[in-house]
C-alpha cells in the first residue's frame, strides 16, 4: 500500500458498500490518470479540449476586455494547465493560482508554467477544489478571476455544481469573475464517440481507477473481468461512464470482502451536457450573473463569464 490516502478508501469502501456502486470520478486523478486524461484530449473522438481551446484563443481579446489586467486568476483543477497560457497571454494578471488535487502533476505543470511566464507570479495550490480553498495571502487584495475550463463543472450533479460554485463564490469574494467551460447537449453518436475512442484511451483511463485501488488500498480486483462502458443518458442529459463486471467476481478492498453480478457496475463518472439556458440557470443558481458568453460556430462548447453578485432584495 503505497501513498495511502484515507479519503480514497472511505469513499471506495462506501462507494463498493452501496447497492448501486458508484466512485467519485476524482479518483482518478493520480499521476497516471493524470497523464491517460492528457491522452484522452489527444484522441480524435474527444472534442471538447480542442474546441474549447480553439474558441478561448478566438475570444481570448473580448475576455481581456471583459476582466481588465491586474487579476489573480485562480484556475481550479488545473491538470497540465494547457489552456492556460492562452487566457494568462490575453488578460495579463498580476498573479496566478493553480489548484489541484494532483501535488506532483501541479508542481510539473506550475513550473513549466513558470518558464513561459517569467514575469509571472505563480503560486500552486495543492488542494481539493470541492472543499472551500483559502487563498494564498499575497493574492488577498487583487480583484479575481476564477478560470473553470474544460467543462469539469459537468462532473457534478446539479445540486453539487450549484454548491461548487456558491465555495467559488466564498472563496473568490463577491465581485469577482468567473470563466467557465460548459460542453452542450449534442447529438448523442458524436457524444458517445468521445468517450468510447477507438484507441481505447478513455477505456485505460477509467480502467486505471481499479488499478489504483489494488495498488493503493490493498485490493485484489481481477482488473480483466472489467470492461469499460460509457453511455448517453438522455433523461439526465449527461454520460455516464462505468466499470461493468462481465462475469460474477469476489474480490476483497482492505480486508473487505465485495461481490459482483455479471452485468453489475460501477457508476465511476457523470459528464452532463447543458443547453446554454440550463449554463447560465446553473450560474445564476450559484450566486453568479453572466456577463458575457461564447460559442464554436458548431454550437459544441460555450465559455461563460460571470460576476459574483452581490446579495440583494429581489422579489
Ligand atoms: C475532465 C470533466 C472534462 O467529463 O469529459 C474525459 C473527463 N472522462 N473522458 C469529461 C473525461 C472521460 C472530462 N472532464
Amino acid at each position: 500500500m503505497t501513498d495511502f490516502d484515507p479519503a480514497f478508501r472511505a469513499d471506495v469502501l462506501a462507494g463498493l458498500a452501496t447497492p448501486i456502486k458508484a466512485i467519485p470520478a476524482r479518483w482518478f486523478y493520480d499521476l497516471r490518470g493524470s497523464e491517460l486524461f492528457e491522452a484522452i484530449t489527444q484522441a480524435p473522438e474527444y472534442y471538447p479540449t480542442r474546441v474549447e481551446a480553439a474558441l478561448l484563443s478566438r475570444v481570448a481579446a473580448e475576455i481581456a476586455a471583459l476582466t481588465g489586467p491586474g487579476r489573480a486568476v485562480v484556475e481550479f483543477g488545473s491538470g497540465s494547465s494547457a489552456k492556460t497560457p492562452l487566457l494568462l497571454r490575453a488578460v495579463a494578471p498580476a498573479a496566478y493560482v493553480p489548484i489541484d488535487i494532483s501535488g506532483d502533476f501541479l508542481r510539473q505543470s506550475a513550473h513549466a508554467l513558470g518558464t513561459d511566464f517569467p514575469w509571472l507570479n505563480v503560486i500552486p495550490v495543492e488542494a481539493d477544489f470541492m472543499v472551500g480553498v483559502t487563498l494564498p495571502p499575497t493574492v488577498a487584495d487583487m480583484p479575481k478571476l476564477g478560470f473553470f475550463p474544460g467543462s469539469t463543472i459537468g462532473n457534478m450533479v446539479a445540486a453539487t455544481a450549484v454548491d461548487l460554485l456558491r465555495s467559488f463564490k466564498a472563496t473568490l469574494g463577491v465581485g469577482a469573475q468567473l470563466l467557465i467551460g460548459v460542453d452542450r447537449i449534442k447529438d448523442a453518436g458524436v457524444l458517445t464517440a468521445a468517450y468510447n475512442d477507438a484507441g481505447g484511451v478513455t477505456a485505460d483511463f477509467n480502467m486505471n481507477l481499479l488499478h489504483r485501488i489494488n495498488a493503493e488500498l490493498g485490493g485484489n480486483i481481477p482488473v480483466d473481468a472489467f470492461r469499460h462502458r460509457a453511455i448517453w443518458n438522455d433523461r439526465m442529459s449527461r454520460i455516464e461512464m462505468h466499470l461493468e463486471a462481465v462475469r460474477a467476481v469476489d474480490f476483497s478492498v482492505d480486508g473487505r470482502a465485495f461481490a459482483m453480478a455479471a452485468g453489475e457496475t460501477i457508476h465511476t463518472e457523470n459528464s452532463h451536457k447543458y443547453g446554454l439556458r440550463d449554463a447560465r440557470l446553473l450560474l445564476r443558481a450559484g450566486g453568479w450573473g453572466l456577463l458575457a458568453e461564447w460559442t464554436d460556430a458548431d454550437g459544441q462548447f460555450a465559455i461563460l463569464l460571470a460576476e459574483a453578485e452581490a446579495p440583494r432584495f429581489a422579489p
